[in-house]
């Protein structure tokens, strides 16, 4: 089962493992996004307390949304307890080891009917700054998503290009964003790439997706009633990164400490907050 999906990583750049969480603990999460989600209606702005940001944005139809939440783990225990649970050590330690440190710890919604929820097709390796903090990039780091909701195309699952993690880093417009912007075959086509190659994937509550840094993807709209609740965490080899905050010292889970480290916030030491962000 572990070759298989190693296998499946190295060549495609992708893979799922199926399976990983049961259904009482993904019940249990997802009572967490829940309380997470009325906690960002409650700020009715975006809020940030050191790297915990809640992402709330206005909805012309729903009024205020909770698109993602950053960090929760530093005061939600669930959340904390499964971001280096020894399962999630088992899936990206035959990958990049069993020295971790961590720089994504995300919550991501889609809730229905919301106008715009989609992710245009991107690497994450452009988000991974300051470059220097980051050493052998392409080898060093995988993102997990674990599906909280039956995550399909309908509801805005996540697509990828498979075999896109061996094009290296793809000169994208630095300006272009990537969060609610549509998700458009012809970013694909204006990068010689067949769209007829994309796979959506497909994930049961409690599956787990996990992507390379070069990966290309991105997620379309949620047209149904349901959510689309994804829980993002992303690993790098310790000893080449400068940045996050560590999951595992030679397979040890390593609980957040009390003083967050520097990872993406590069004001945390000059405006930590707690306050509300335009
Ligand atoms: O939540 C999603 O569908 C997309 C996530 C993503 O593309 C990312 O975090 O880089």
């Amino acid at each position: 089962m572990t070759e298989r999906w190693v296998e499946h990583y190295h060549e495609h750049g992708y893979a799922i493992v199926p399976g990983v969480f049961d259904a009482n603990e993904i019940a249990d999460i997802a009572h967490q996004f829940d309380l997470l989600y009325q906690q960002g209606i409650a700020y009715g702005r975006s809020f940030r307390d050191h790297n915990s940001f809640f992402a709330v944005t206005d909805d012309a139809a729903l009024g205020a949304i909770v698109r993602m939440v950053q960090w929760p783990s530093y005061f939600n225990a669930t959340l904390e307890r499964i971001r280096r649970d020894p399962r999630m050590l088992g899936i990206v330690a035959p990958l990049i080891g069993p020295d971790l440190k961590q720089i994504i710890n995300q919550l991501h919604w889609k809730p229905p009917r919301a106008a715009m929820t989609e992710f245009g097709f991107h690497q994450d390796s452009r988000s991974r700054r300051p470059r220097d903090a980051f050493r052998d990039l392409a080898a060093s780091y995988v993102q997990t998503g674990i599906a909280i909701d039956p995550h399909r195309a309908e509801n805005g699952a996540m697509t990828v290009y498979p075999g896109s993690h061996r094009l290296g880093e793809i000169p994208f417009d630095a300006s272009r964003r990537t969060r609610n912007v549509e998700l458009n075959d012809r970013d694909l086509e204006t990068l010689g790439l067949d769209p007829a190659k994309t796979v959506t994937l497909t994930l049961a509550p409690g599956d787990v997706a996990l992507w390379g840094v070069h990966t290309l993807h991105g997620s379309g709209a949620n047209t149904t009633e349901i959510d689309r609740r994804f829980y993002l965490n992303g690993y790098v080899i310790a000893e080449n990164c400068d940045r996050g905050e560590w999951a595992w010292r030679n397979t040890t889970p390593c609980p957040l400490p009390d003083e967050p480290s520097l990872v993406h916030y590069e004001a945390l030491y000059e405006a930590p907050g707690p306050m509300y962000v335009d």
